[in-house]
């Protein structure tokens, strides 16, 4: 019984742990939206600007003086229930390995977009490198603050440009400097974050946005139908899909990567965060949703540079360090040497 109950417990706490990364194009704010999500999860009491050098993830002296994210830094935080494992990666293409290498143990990823550029070439790049792996991802359109930033134009983008078919949850309320929240078309309210105020305001959609966010609801609704066939099979009874339904069939969609669903926000005033984590609890996969990573399969045998020492050679090492077509372990040197 013992041992039945520890299993139990531990698939249960698997089942609330998500391990993902943050990627995307350089300076689309990977480290600030991971500064915000540390501090809206109460892990830090102060909010960091990578501009100044004072985020967490940008750790390093170097990435200090220049702003920019050069190592894969690692940090943890709870949100309603679920371990957030976090990886903040660099953008620029000089440090792409770091991403790679990160790829390797993710379950997931928030790709972020710049809200005025929408897909950018080194988006395109990161995004190969997670269909290569076969992580699902969800996305982020930040910068929504900023003069010319269009959710729209971004969300295209990423049809036209990454080959998906974005799934829009959110409508933003108000444009560029005006942009103050966001009405949530899974669930049909507002999520408003007032001036100097750090947590959301919930309450009605907007009357002034009512059409157009049920109009874009019907299309998300639609979308998704077409898709998935149990939202498919309530949208023809019912001529609508409900919340809990539409949620189901996104995190399916997720997983397949059949749809990519899009949120939007600003991490630079700290608008959009909660929602954002709440599609990572309801969304993305936990450990026990994706199947195991296979191991490599080594073109040359192992030999050791001396059987005295029993060393490796120098840069060979017997653990996998990306994944191979095949999935035989090499044989260990002591069975091959006398
Ligand atoms: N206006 C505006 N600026 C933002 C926003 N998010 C980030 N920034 C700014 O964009 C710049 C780059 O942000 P970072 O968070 O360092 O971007 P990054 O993606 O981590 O950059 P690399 O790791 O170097 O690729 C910083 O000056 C941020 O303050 C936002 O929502 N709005
Ligand atoms: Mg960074």
């Amino acid at each position: 019984m013992k041992g039945h109950g520890h299993a139990y417990h531990l698939n249960d706490t698997l089942a609330a742990v998500r391990n993902l990364g943050i990627l995307a194009h350089v300076d689309a704010g990977k480290t600030t939206v991971t500064e915000r999500i540390l501090y809206a999860t109460g892990v830090t009491y102060k909010r960091g600007e990578a501009h100044d050098g004072t985020t967490v993830t940008d750790f390093d002296p170097q990435e200090r003086d220049r702003g920019i994210t050069i190592f894969a830094a690692a940090v943890s935080c709870v949100w309603d229930g679920h371990r957030i494992n976090l990886i903040d990666t660099p953008g620029h293409i000089d440090f792409s390995d770091e991403v790679e290498r990160s790829l390797r143990v993710l379950d997931g990823a928030i790709v972020v977009f710049d809200g005025v550029a929408g897909v950018e070439p080194q988006s395109e790049s990161v995004w190969r490198q997670a269909d290569r792996y076969g992580v699902p991802r969800i996305a982020l359109v930040n910068k929504l603050d900023r003069a010319g930033a269009d959710l729209d134009a971004a969300a295209e983008s990423i049809r036209e440009r990454l080959h998906v078919t974005p799934l829009v949850v959110q409508l933003p309320i108000g444009r560029e400097d005006g942009f103050t929240g966001v009405v949530d078309l899974v669930r049909m309210r507002s999520l408003i974050w007032a001036d100097g105020q750090d947590t959301a305001r919930e309450g009605p959609v907007p009357e002034d946005l009512g059409d157009e966010a049920r109009r874009r609801a019907r299309l998300l609704q639609e979308a998704v139908a077409e898709r998935h066939a149990l939202a498919l099979e309530e949208f023809c009874a019912e001529a609508a899909v409900s919340a809990p339904t539409l949620a189901a069939a996104l995190r399916d969609l997720t997983r397949t990567g059949e749809g990519v669903v899009v949120v939007c926000g600003s991490a630079y005033r700290n608008r959009g965060i909660e929602p954002l984590l709440d599609a990572v609890a309801a969304y993305l996969p936990s450990p026990l949703d994706v199947p195991p990573a296979p191991g490599p399969a080594r073109a040359t045998p192992p030999r050791l540079c001396s059987s005295s020492r029993r060393r490796w050679p120098t840069g060979w090492s017997p653990w996998p360090s990306r994944p191979a077509g095949g999935t035989r372990w090499p044989k260990a040197p002591w069975a091959v040497t006398r």
